[in-house]
């Protein structure tokens, strides 16, 4: 829930007099447009998911010089193809207020949009090459430098124990309204140790990855419609491409909202997928014989994890995705259930695209 502090005496911080507006559709943050010239955004860090919010600027500030210096190089505009944090009055990147609240300043990227639908597939595949891009200008960053500011964020087999805690608990009481889903979920457990177990036995690389690839995480340019920044960077941490691939597509590769109730509205794109994997392909020459062979099901295992925690958080009572209605968590997980149905359907047609594609490009 936003908390109603007075957001005009923070900005004043940053040495800003005017008071801001909510802005986005962002699960976590509370974001603020600050409509000045140049504009601003102004978030208040979710402490309640990021318990260490030191470590997600210390993080933030870390990747965001080193992708400064790689636009640069590049002979790009660093001020509009990264974020880029402003110091408080006091020159700290961030400012804690009296209720232990921490605020950070980004300068608002213009001209440039995010979207929580997709409208045509290109946008898909200009989204792809920005996050392969983005995993490019990180691979020689040192991944011992980053903090695990949420540990086992993508690691499938502690999320499905914290899956199975959370029905245990069952502390809303919700737990046997659905139990078709809690089933679904439990059905597929084998699934989760595939590429935990993969990285653990050095068959899959680990990278530095974003972790949180939606679609909204990127904004596209206004006009030409190509990927100009990836933003929402709290979750960068060493991971591996395929969670990156995986939960892209999770998002990208829906035919409606991640909300949408109707579920007959809701089944996976194969064209989108094809957009999505063509660029991400082309932008990433690294990837493996591995990585290649898992992308399809990387698509199902991050839809299935993104449900089974949508689910988990309906049956911890929503305490962890901000909601807007009573049965919002559920809603949500179940798009991402049909979701899973609807790949585990069409595995053998991805994998054809994908290696269709692969070999299109680098045979
Ligand atoms: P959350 O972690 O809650 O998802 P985000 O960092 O993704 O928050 O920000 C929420 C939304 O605000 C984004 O989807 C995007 O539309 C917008 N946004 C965030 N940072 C910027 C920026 N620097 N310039 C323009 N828009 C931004
Ligand atoms: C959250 O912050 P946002 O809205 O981009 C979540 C992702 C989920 C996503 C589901 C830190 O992303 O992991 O996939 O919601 N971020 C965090 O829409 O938990
Ligand atoms: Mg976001």
């Amino acid at each position: 829930m936003e908390k109603n502090n007075n957001l005009t005496e923070i900005l004043k911080h940053f040495n800003i007099s005017i008071s801001p507006d909510s802005y986005g559709n962002g699960h976590i943050n509370d974001t603020y447009i600050v409509k000045t010239n140049p504009g601003y955004i102004l978030q208040r860090i979710n402490t309640n998911v990021f318990k260490d919010p030191v470590s997600v600027m210390e993080n933030i500030k870390a990747v965001t010089e080193h992708l400064r210096a790689k636009i640069l190089a590049a002979g790009g505009n660093p001020e509009r193809e990264t974020l880029n944090l402003i110091d408080t009055i006091d020159g700290k990147p961030y400012y804690v207020d009296d209720n232990g609240d921490y605020y950070r300043m980004y300068i608002f990227i213009e001209g440039a949009k995010s979207y929580d639908i997709v409208e045509n597939p290109r946008q898909l595949y200009n989204a792809a090459k920005s996050f392969g891009n983005f995993q490019n200008m990180l691979s020689d960053f040192p991944a011992e430098n980053l903090h695990e500011v949420i540990p086992n964020f993508h690691n499938t087999v502690s999320r499905y124990a914290d899956f199975k805690k959370s029905v245990e608990d069952d502390v809303a009481g919700r737990a046997e309204l659905v139990k078709d889903e809690i089933k679904f979920v439990l059905d597929r457990e084998p699934d989760a140790s595939v590429v935990v177990n993969d990285i653990e036995n050095g068959k899959i690389p680990l990278r530095v990855t974003h972790n949180d690839t939606k679609l909204n995480n990127v904004l596209l340019d206004s006009v030409s419609g190509e990927g100009i920044c990836v933003i929402d960077l709290d979750t960068v941490m060493p991971g591996s491409l395929l969670y990156d691939f995986g939960d892209a597509l999770r998002f990208g590769g829906s035919s409606g909202a991640e909300d949408e109730r109707n579920l007959d509205n809701i089944w996976f794109d194969l064209e989108k997928y094809e957009y999505f994997t063509k660029g991400f392909i082309e932008t990433l020459p690294s990837i493996t014989a591995r990585e290649l062979e898992l992308l399809p099901f990387s698509v199902k295992l991050m839809t299935l994890e993104c449900g089974s925690r949508f689910l988990a958080d309906y049956l911890n009572g929503d305490v962890y995705f901000k909601t807007h209605c009573e049965d919002h968590n559920i809603v949500r997980a179940r798009t991402q259930f049909k979701l899973v149905a609807d790949i585990e359907n069409k595995m053998d047609e991805m994998n054809a695209i994908t290696m269709r594609i692969y070999n299109g490009i680098y045979r």
